[in-house]
């Protein structure tokens, strides 16, 4: 199987949302499967969004009634494919079955999980295509080469974290807050990457608000965007120096050592002096917030010694004036987000409190001293791999769920 050898290798180093992401080195039920029940689902009962950990505390359980689907993940042992298993296990998302894909080395493996002990079976686009849904934790490549068989009717609705599919026309690129609507009707969704889809919880509010004329983003990305071997490298090294044992720690995954260390160098450098990570930030917010092709967003990302939560500066103009109260309640009342913003007690967004937190920490809210009434800045921490990967799948997930979009695909037959 092609999947087996070198395919293989590609899998496994790309169980993260995009692989190391340094290339130098780079109440519908519809009872067609005998799998599935009538589920009641929780409905939230704070803020209107979907799964926040303080949302899920206050769940009620509703009268609407859900089918429930088999799930699937392939790369479930990566850094992002472990999230994803968790994430599903708190999820409000009906899950019949949760079946686990692998390479030929990690076929027969056993994963204890909430829905039972799974035994890990070596992928196939037959065995893939028996499941209801999908997630895809691994290579663009690997993507590429086999969502679209999955995908095809009468197979799974595949989400897929990869960047493979994110800037194709007709594939939506899906944060469940802003666009989860467009779901509908599509068998393939793009999650988004990390960077943006963390941004974008703090940036969407504000734009319905005051609507953005202008971003300016600079990021502060921990090691877990480029997956476990990113963590590992970054502990290693860190040891290895504080312990004597080198000055400077050695480095393969990043370009250069992590420790002690920051890297403004995330992904291949482009054409125009911008690396793709700091382009994805501006492909991506214009696709997911519905802007103009040509709207201004501009990031310089840097790689720094932090284990996993991602922060960023946002810099932004606005076409309208504003209202510093306005923009703090809108934030406090946005799905997914915690403001986290009173400086004279020390409280401000960082990795270490966003860390393992449904929620993206928003704060260091003030008007900016270059764009005056018509611009704000503001700080943002998110856990890259929740919000910025196997939560929001999970989500987009819960979505097409609730708004019809599973059962809709499961109607197409091939
Ligand atoms: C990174 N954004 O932080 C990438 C991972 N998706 O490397």
């Amino acid at each position: 199987m092609r999947f087996a050898s070198a395919g293989a290798a590609l899998f496994f180093a790309a169980a993260v949302s995009e692989a190391s992401a340094f290339v130098p080195q780079s109440s519908v039920a519809f009872a067609s499967t005998s799998s599935r029940t009538s589920f009641g689902v929780s409905s939230f009962a704070s803020k209107p969004g979907p799964c926040s950990e303080q949302n899920r505390r206050s769940a009620v359980v509703s009268n609407i009634q859900m089918s429930a689907y088999s799930v699937g993940i392939v790369g479930a042992t990566g850094a992002v494919g472990k999230e994803l298993i968790q994430c599903l296990e708190k999820s409000s998302f009906p899950t019949s079955s949760l079946r686990i894909f692998g390479s030929e080395r990690s076929a027969g493996k056993e994963v204890n999980t909430k829905f039972g002990k799974v035994t890990v079976e070596r992928f196939a686009v037959a065995k893939a295509r028996e499941c209801d849904v999908i997630f895809l934790a691994v290579s663009g490549d690997f993507a590429l080469e086999h969502a679209p068989a999955i995908s095809a009717p009468g197979g799974a609705v595949v989400i897929d974290n990869s960047s493979a599919f994110r800037y194709m026309e007709n594939i939506p690129l899906i944060v469940p807050e802003i666009n989860g609507h467009k779901t509908k009707g599509a068998r393939l969704i793009a999650n988004p990457n990390c960077t943006t889809a963390i941004g974008l919880m703090a940036l969407w509010p504000l734009h319905k608000l005051f609507k953005l004329k202008r971003v300016i983003m600079s990021t502060y990305q921990a090691a877990s965007g480029a997956g476990q071997p990113g963590m590992d490298e970054l502990w290693e090294g860190t040891k290895a120096v504080v312990n004597g044992e080198c000055a400077v720690a050695k480095n393969s995954v990043f370009a250069h050592p992590l420790p002690f260390n920051l890297i403004p160098h995330i992904d291949k450098f482009q054409e125009n002096g911008y690396t793709k990570e700091e382009m994805k930030v501006t492909w991506e917010t214009r696709k997911i917030c519905d802007l103009p092709a040509d709207f201004p967003v501009s990031c310089t990302a840097v790689r720094i010694p932090t284990s996993r939560a991602h922060s960023e500066t946002i810099i932004v103009e606005t076409e309208l004036p504003v209202d510093i109260d306005a923009a703090r309640k809108a934030l406090e009342e946005a799905p997914g987000v915690k403001l986290v913003d009173d400086p004279s007690s020390l409280k401000y967004p960082m990795p270490l409190t966003a860390t393992g937190q449904y929620d993206v920490e928003v704060g260091r809210l003030r008007k900016s001293l270059v764009f005056g009434d018509y611009g704000l800045e503001f700080f943002v921490s998110g856990d890259q791999l929740l919000r910025g990967a196997a939560l929001n799948a999970v989500l987009v997930a819960e979505e097409m769920a609730k708004n019809g979009a599973l059962e809709e695909s499961k109607a197409v037959v091939a």
